[in-house]
């Protein structure tokens, strides 16, 4: 099966392409420029409603949302063993941690990152404060359950949860308190970042840091 990303460099994009590389997906990469708003151009958005990134098509399908890509690609590609057979306690532990991603952190970060949207620009500060604090609750959080249950989010082994957890790691980077000063969330990056797939996508996003 082939597929079109449809991404930008360093974005909520990461999660998709790295899989697609992991899983050893044909891909074509379409890179689309912020700065110029393509992202709202009326061609993509008819791809994507939301004038967002991801979008993956895949087949005959159009596929937006990162979390929901990963989970599909992963469940496309069982033999790889990213997600745990539908029905198991695993699985229910593994929606869990994918739904904290995209309920919890993602919306914070969405706050972060667009601290306008929330309430307008004279709220900006506050937005960014009540995001900061949500974002660093949100990694102790993570953190306590990785020291009792680790290494990674269901024991063991890696699964789709866990690349989603380390793309969003990756978004703190620049905040005043980064993922990776909770040790068990460092040494579970450091592991994540490990994978060839990892460094690949880096590199062809042109990414440089945090690597
Ligand atoms: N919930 C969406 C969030 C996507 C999202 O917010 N993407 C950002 C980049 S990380 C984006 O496309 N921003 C461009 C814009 O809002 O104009 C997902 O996970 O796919």
């Amino acid at each position: 099966m082939s597929a079109v990303l449809y991404g930008a460099p360093s974005t909520a994009s990461l999660v998709v392409h790295w899989l697609l590389i992991e899983l050893g997906v044909e891909h074509r990469l379409e890179m689309l420029d912020f700065e110029a708003g393509e992202q709202r151009s009326p061609a993509y958005l008819a791809l994507n409603p939301q004038g967002r990134v991801p979008t993956l098509v895949i087949g005959e399908q159009v596929l937006t949302e990162s979390a929901a890509i990963a989970m599909h690609l992963a469940d496309l590609y069982p033999d790889a063993g990213l997600a745990p057979a539908v029905g198991t306690p695993a699985r229910g532990d593994y929606y869990r941690w994918i739904c904290f991603g995209v309920y919890t952190l993602m919306p914070a970060y969405r706050a972060w990152f667009y601290p306008d949207e929330p309430a307008g620009p004279a709220h900006t500060g506050v937005v960014r404060d009540r995001a900061r604090v949500q974002i660093e609750a949100a990694w102790q959080q993570v953190a306590a359950h990785l020291a009792v249950s680790g290494p990674y989010l269901l024991g063991r082994d890696p699964c789709t949860a866990d690349f989603l957890l380390t793309m969003l790691m990756r978004w703190s980077r620049a905040m005043p308190q980064p993922s990776d000063r909770w040790p068990e969330l460092a040494a579970f990056a450091r592991r994540m970042k490990s994978r060839p797939a990892f460094q690949t996508a880096c590199r062809r996003e042109g990414i440089q840091d945090w690597l």
